[in-house]
């Protein structure tokens, strides 16, 4: 008689302790199926931050969700910005937008996830790049990157010369370049002397100065500048 008691007295209380979503896959795994805006819980409940979740084309894939962490897409958003709004972030989740490099250590200190690239030119051509993991460091280490083998993808590999470099913008220069290349190349990446790609470059909507725009050099080359190019984690799957 006493246990059912207690029972009754528990079950309410479990019931409303649905875990907040880390991140995307945790999204949809709550329910949410569609593609668009969400609040995400990379540090707990103080945490909220809005992403844009890609559930991908098919809802029924087995597949963990994608975490959309930057995106290009029109050109309405200035990214030659400051190192304290590159660690917090900038943009809104429904449009162009980096998500923070603090968000991006917290994400990937707590889970194992992949890296997907996905990009377009203006002749509607669109290829992605995909690695096989994903990890930023910890700010006192200066945001340093580690991304894994270049698994697939008609893009090319050009970003595993950005492996184990730590963040630059251009008040903060932490890379190999004898000047800092976020000067040169218009925007926050992890830099080495330069860059292979730059996706936080100035959109130019096509032809580009030389190192200035969008660029993922083994696609398009180091004259123009992207359409689309948006990047994207999810939780790497045994
Ligand atoms: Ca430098």
């Amino acid at each position: 008689m006493m246990l059912r008691v207690v029972l009754v007295l528990l079950l309410p209380v479990v019931a409303l302790q649905s875990p907040l979503p880390f991140d995307c896959d945790d999204v949809y795994k709550s329910g949410s199926g569609q593609n668009g805006v969400y609040t995400i819980y990379p540090a707990g409940p103080t945490s909220a931050l809005q992403v844009y979740c890609d559930m991908g084309e098919d809802a029924t894939d087995s597949a963990a969700k994608w975490t959309v962490i930057q995106r290009r897409m029109d050109g309405t958003l200035n990214f030659f910005r400051k190192w304290d709004q590159y660690k917090t972030g900038f943009g809104s989740a429904g449009g162009e937008y980096w998500l923070g490099l603090e968000a991006m250590h917290l994400m990937t200190k707590g889970k194992a996830y992949e890296l997907r690239v996905d990009m377009e030119d203006f002749d509607g051509t669109a290829v992605y790049a995909c690695y096989s993991s994903f990890a930023v460091g910890p700010e006192s280490d200066g945001y340093r990157l580690s991304v894994g083998t270049f698994v697939k993808g008609a893009a090319g590999d050009s970003l595993t010369i950005h492996n184990n470099q730590k963040f630059t913008t251009f008040d903060k220069d932490q890379d190999t370049h004898g000047s800092n290349c976020a000067v040169l190349c218009y925007g926050g990446f992890w830099f080495e002397a330069c860059f292979a790609a730059n996706p936080n470059g100035v959109y130019t909507w096509g032809p580009s100065p030389r190192y200035a725009g969008v660029h993922w050099s083994t696609f398009k080359g180091l004259e123009y500048s992207l359409k689309t190019l948006v990047m994207k984690i999810r939780p790497v799957t045994a």
